[in-house]
């Protein structure tokens, strides 16, 4: 059963005791008038950083905890939440929060495949950037395929995102991509400083873009240069172990500064987009992926799926895409990297 998504929102739809059959159940809307709007930036043990009246002169961050009222629902960077107390910002205060608004995407991963306990990674976020360095470490294209999987199941935009490539060729590992489709870009640590930062920033303008992958890939690093003013430790050596150690260990929503030539605050710079860098993880979990999503990034191939068996998995033997791609409907390569998508899940991460 799905914990979050449409049906997270029974908390907020309740009977009212001594109403029953005379009123549909209606929503408890305005039981907080003077809540705000926020956005959740970062959430650090229990304290959520919120940001409060975005994109206003008055705009601040405020820190929160969950109300009780919330139960058991997350709250996660990325959420739009009503925030009720203190709403100063000042030092030392704490507001609370007390509703969460319904989610337009979410991001889920497990530790495992066979982890039942989902965990949302990001909310409301429409891109998803996959971040794979060329070398150290080496590409894993199983975990960027999961990932791939990860997004389109979330209804997210994928963007390939290759990092260091001053240390490696992006063209081999483009080429496996290349019936995908999907949109990429090239980066190098040094390039960075210079135009590279803006070409980046050109595929992130006026959405919200979660970057994730493999610990060391370089995300940190790329979302400092992102973001100028603010800058995350990334990856620092222990001086006790001597061992590199990436720091990254909450989920943190930047924006991007305005495009050059905008005055900030100026109308179009109000959403110039928002970078969320994640910690790094080993693997990626797929325990909750639906098949038919999946099949939603393949356009050219869903019309030859009317005559699949029910609930083929289109990674079978029935399956009615083999015939019909033999036929010259579609590409093959395209069938090719739905199949290598879909077998993801059952694969080893290693290769
Ligand atoms: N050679 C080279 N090194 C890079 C490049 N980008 C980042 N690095 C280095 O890679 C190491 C890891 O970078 P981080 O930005 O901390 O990596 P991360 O993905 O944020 O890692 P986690 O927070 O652990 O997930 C650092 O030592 C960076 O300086 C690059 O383009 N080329
Ligand atoms: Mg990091
Ligand atoms: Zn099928």
């Amino acid at each position: 059963m799905r914990r979050y998504g449409k049906d997270a929102d029974e908390d907020d739809i309740r009977n009212r005791p001594g109403r029953k059959g005379s009123r549909p159940r209606t929503r408890i809307r305005p039981k907080h008038e003077d809540a705000a709007d926020a956005m959740i930036l970062t959430v650090d043990r229990g304290r959520l950083t919120c940001l409060v009246d975005a994109g206003t002169k008055n705009e601040r961050e405020v820190m929160a905890m969950k109300s009780r009222e919330l139960g058991r629902k997350g709250v996660v960077v990325g959420d739009i939440v009503n925030v009720v107390g203190d709403l100063s910002g000042e030092p030392d205060t704490l507001a609370r929060i007390v509703r969460v608004e319904e989610r337009t995407s979410v991001l889920r991963r497990t530790a495992d495949d066979d982890d039942p306990y989902e965990r949302i990674v990001v909310a409301n976020a429409q891109q998803l950037a996959i971040v794979t360095a060329l070398a150290d470490p080496e590409p894993r294209p199983r975990l960027i395929d999961r990932c791939l999987v990860a997004a389109y199941d979330a209804g997210m935009e994928p963007l390939l995102v290759l990092t260091k490539s001053d240390l490696a060729p992006a063209e081999p590992l483009l080429e496996a991509y290349a019936p995908l489709g999907i949109k990429y870009v090239v980066t190098r640590r040094d390039d960075l400083e210079t135009e590279g930062a803006e070409a980046v920033r050109e595929h992130l303008r006026g959405q919200a873009t979660v970057f994730i992958g493999h610990s060391g890939v370089g995300k940190t690093t790329l979302v400092n240069a992102l973001v100028p003013m603010h800058q995350r430790s990334t990856g620092i050596v222990n001086a006790v172990t001597g061992r590199g150690r990436h720091t990254t260990v909450s989920a943190l929503a930047l924006r991007l500064p305005p495009p050059p030539g905008m005055k900030p605050g100026s109308k179009k710079a109000l959403d110039p987009g928002w970078v969320i860098d994640t910690p790094g993880f080993r693997s990626f979990g797929l325990s909750h992926i639906d098949p038919s999503r999946v099949i939603l990034a393949f356009p050219d191939l869903e019309a030859g799926t009317v005559d699949c068996p029910r609930a083929c998995s289109h990674d079978e033997k029935d399956c009615a895409l083999d015939a019909w791609v033999a036929d010259g409907h579609a590409e093959q390569a395209r069938l090719y990297s739905l199949r290598r998508l879909l077998s993801s899940k059952e694969a080893r991460e290693g290769d």
